[in-house]
């Protein structure tokens, strides 16, 4: 049964707890996602942080979009690490020393000052920029915000295109379970089966030292994560000049660059610069992602592993997380909400949407991407339902959001059978989205 309408005294204490994760996790310059799990700045939580931030500080979310900006590689790629030089290389695995990027990724374009990972994150960030612009036009005029910002999205969404669209079919790959963000979702599972892990004496895990084991991936799959890094790294983060063992076509990850095209096109208008490139690129990505990864049978997207050229027959959120696009066949929305309230992802006691199917032969509840619910992807799903008119679906996702991200002090993931709170808390991206929720 839903709860009752939180008062606005209550919403007002939300309010400032958010607020007050954020401020504590702010280094100056970004924002950390977690300052015991996570000590340094992450693609795509910077991109969600800067959604929230907008409504504290117009000027802080535009400088946490900048600074992560500034990291990006000459061949366009947005890195999914930017590390903080003043955290000791022992605090978070793998470290600069272990991704090497500014001498191994080189002839790659990584910038010789600092030290990055050289994988990325799914492309939120021309979303958010377009959502910190709209948050106060004028400041962001008055500062040339987007004059600064819009050509190196424009670059991030041409790498993604040009040199990751391995399956030729006109979507981006992702090259690691790290790039989709949903670390060990059960659909990357046959994919990785075929990557020989590396030894354990080959690499010293740090989440441990804050993480519960039963919450975090296990040792076999950080000694694949670990083998496909090293051979990326080997052949100089080029991607002509390696087979990537592991590449799929994730559907969250082309979804966001759809919605992510489309703002890049509002952006372009605003400051006056032809916006018909960018439209014409969503519309094509938007016909790629429901030819090739729609699956009419099951009700939602799934993801294709370009090694078999086979879609992976398993339910994840990331399939249903295509509802951000809008222009998407209204058959299509409806099957998708059709499958969000039903029996694989519909969690009545917290109303938030399980990572993996509830029902799914591989669901662990505790698990961080097997079968725990995130507020990002709930923020996601929320936003998706808005663009297509679902309101009464968007309404109550949103309340059992920000009871849960309440009374879970804020926490990074959650038991979506009983609200229980897993992970790191004061996490910053759910604090950030409670933040923009409220607003
Ligand atoms: C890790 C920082 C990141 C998120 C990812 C999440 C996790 C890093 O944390 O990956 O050490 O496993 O899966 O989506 O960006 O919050």
């Amino acid at each position: 049964l839903d709860r009752p309408v939180p008062t606005a005294a209550a919403s007002l204490t939300v309010r400032r707890g958010a607020a007050r994760v954020l401020i504590d996790n702010w280094t100056g310059t970004s924002t950390v996602p977690s300052h015991t799990l996570y000590p340094h700045q992450w693609s795509w939580d910077s991109a969600f942080v800067a959604i929230g931030l907008r409504h504290l500080s117009v000027r802080r979310a535009q400088q946490e979009l900048e600074s992560l900006l500034s990291a990006q590689w000459a061949d366009g790629r947005v890195p999914h690490i930017v590390f903080n030089s003043a955290v000791p290389d022992d605090a978070y695995f793998p470290s600069p020393g272990f991704w090497r990027s500014s001498t191994a990724g080189r002839a790659a374009g990584a910038p010789a000052g600092l030290e990055t990972s050289g994988i990325v994150q799914p492309p939120v960030h021309a979303l958010a920029a377009w959502l910190v612009h709209r948050a106060d036009p004028e400041e962001s005029r008055r500062r040339g915000f987007l004059t600064r910002v819009v050509p190196r999205l424009a670059a991030w969404h041409d790498y993604l295109l040009d040199r990751r669209d391995l399956g030729g079919g006109g979507l981006a790959a992702v090259v690691h379970p790290w790039e989709p963000g949903m670390d060990n979702s059960p659909c990357w599972d046959r994919a990785l089966r075929r990557v020989v892990p590396a030894a354990p004496d080959a690499f010293q895990r740090a989440d441990l030292d804050h993480g519960h084991p039963a919450d975090r991936p296990t040792d076999l799959d950080y000694g694949r994560y670990v083998r496909l890094v090293t051979d990326y790294r080997e052949a100089g983060y080029d991607d002509h000049a390696l087979r990537h063992t592991f590449a799929v076509e994730d559907p969250c990850f082309n979804a966001l660059l759809i919605v992510s095209e489309r703002a890049l096109a509002a952006m372009a208008e605003e400051t006056g610069a032809d916006a018909t490139a960018h439209t014409a690129r969503a519309d094509a990505l938007t016909r790629h992602l429901v030819t090739r990864l729609w699956d009419e049978g099951a009700g939602l997207f799934r993801v294709r592993d370009l090694a078999t050229d086979t879609l992976v027959e398993e339910r994840s959120v990331t399939g249903l997380i295509p509802l951000i696009v809008p222009y998407l066949p209204r058959h299509i929305v409806s099957r998708l909400v059709e499958t969000l309230t039903g029996p694989h992802f519909d969690a009545p006691a917290t109303r938030l949407v399980p990572s993996y199917a509830l029902t799914g032969h591989a669901f662990d509840a505790q698990r961080y991407w097997r079968g725990p619910a995130w507020f990002n992807t709930a923020w996601l799903i929320h936003l998706g339902l808005r663009t297509h008119g679902r309101e009464q679906e968007a309404e109550r996702l949103r309340q059992g959001f920000l009871d849960e991200a309440a009374h879970s002090g804020f926490a990074e993931y959650i038991d979506p059978t009983t609200g229980a709170a897993r992970g790191a808390r004061h996490f910053s991206w759910t604090a950030a989205l409670t933040l923009d929720l409220l607003s």
